[in-house]
């Protein structure tokens, strides 16, 4: 047949298609990654944070393929910081990625390969961001509603959990009167 349906959709903001896989992450998976250990300690590990769903068009690993995700960050906090995604490094740091964010208000939160430098990129509607690679990158919602990105990067990326588990980003979104701002993480 010459011509065919595509298998993916977006549906609304919804992926929809064939062998879409879905993954949540709650409270109780992100332990490493909030700063208020006493208000996260207080807060239900059962409660979702983000979910995300991604289409895998070939295998893990290979070469020249891409990748597609879809990642809706609820609204909330943990004391002041933001609701957020682990965050990582691609393993091959030199793969880069794009967001595109579809609704909700948030921030690309971004930080160079030695740890020195952390900013944010501010996600609204419609708004398109690059990542370089060598850039580890996390996203936050800083509205009342689902933050929602599409995410295309290549195959071959991997995702590098462990450095930011282990040293987290040199500085940490929280709401500062009612302003989303970046502050230096106190907890080691
Ligand atoms: C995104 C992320 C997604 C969830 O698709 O994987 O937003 O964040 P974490 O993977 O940090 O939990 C992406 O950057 N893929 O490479
Ligand atoms: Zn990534």
């Amino acid at each position: 047949m010459d011509i065919v349906l595509p298998s993916l959709y977006f549906n609304g903001n919804k992926l929809s298609g064939e062998a879409i896989d879905r993954l949540s992450r709650r409270l109780g998976d992100l332990g490493d990654i909030f700063n208020d250990r006493e208000a996260y300690d207080a807060m239900p590990a059962d409660q979702v944070i983000y979910e995300v769903e991604s289409a895998f068009p070939v295998a893990d690993g290979t070469e020249g393929g891409l990748f597609l995700g879809v990642t809706y960050v609820h609204p909330g906090k943990v004391g002041d910081e933001y609701f957020m995604t682990k965050g990582h490094f691609h393993k091959i740091r030199n793969r880069a990625e794009i967001y595109i964010c579809m609704e909700g208000e948030g921030m690309l939160i971004l930080m160079n390969e030695d740890h020195t430098h952390t900013w944010a990129e501010k996600m609204s509607p419609g708004s398109v961001h690059y990542i370089n690679g060598h850039t580890a990158h996390r996203t936050a919602n800083t509205g009342n509603s689902i933050l929602s990105f599409g995410a295309v990067w290549p195959s071959d990326a991997g995702h590098d959990y462990e450095t930011i588990s282990e040293n987290g980003f040199s500085k940490i979104l929280v709401d500062m009167n009612g302003m989303p701002t970046l502050v230096n993480r106190t907890r080691p």
